[in-house]
């Protein structure tokens, strides 16, 4: 049995839980954070059979789209004047960051 922890985006993640429970996956849903832009994205939990394991991946794959985001860069001293000026960049988010841990025990009680 394996456990997916998967972060997607907020955009993504009504449809991915739907695809994924029609399916027949159990699902939990995390509201998180990214530590990079600060902003909402969400973390599910899934665990999963290893003989369903690729299907839920095509899953994932193919709901979650990566996009553009525009970020405050990380700060940067101002030259002269002391003063720190933080720049947007640009930066492609996703679709999905997963994380795949071989679980060693499954109990419900
Ligand atoms: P955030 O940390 O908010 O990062 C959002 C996006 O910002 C990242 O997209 C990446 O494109 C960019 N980014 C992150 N750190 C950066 C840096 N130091 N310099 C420049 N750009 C940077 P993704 O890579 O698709 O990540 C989406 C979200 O997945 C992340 O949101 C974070 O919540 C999670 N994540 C990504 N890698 C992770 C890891 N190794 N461990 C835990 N969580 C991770």
């Amino acid at each position: 049995m394996k456990l997916i922890i998967a972060i997607v985006q907020d955009e993504d993640a009504s449809r991915l839980v739907s695809n994924l429970m029609n399916e027949g996956y159990g699902v939990t849903k995390l509201a998180t954070t990214g530590g990079f832009l600060k902003s909402g994205n969400t973390t599910l939990l899934v665990g999963v059979d290893d003989t369903k394991f690729d299907g839920c991946m095509s899953i994932i794959e193919k709901v979650c789209k990566s996009r553009k985001q525009i970020a405050s860069s990380p700060v940067t001293m101002g030259g002269s004047t002391g003063m720190y000026t933080p720049y947007p960049i640009e930066v492609t988010v996703g679709g999905a960051t997963v994380f795949v841990l071989t679980v060693d025990q499954f109990v419900k009680y």
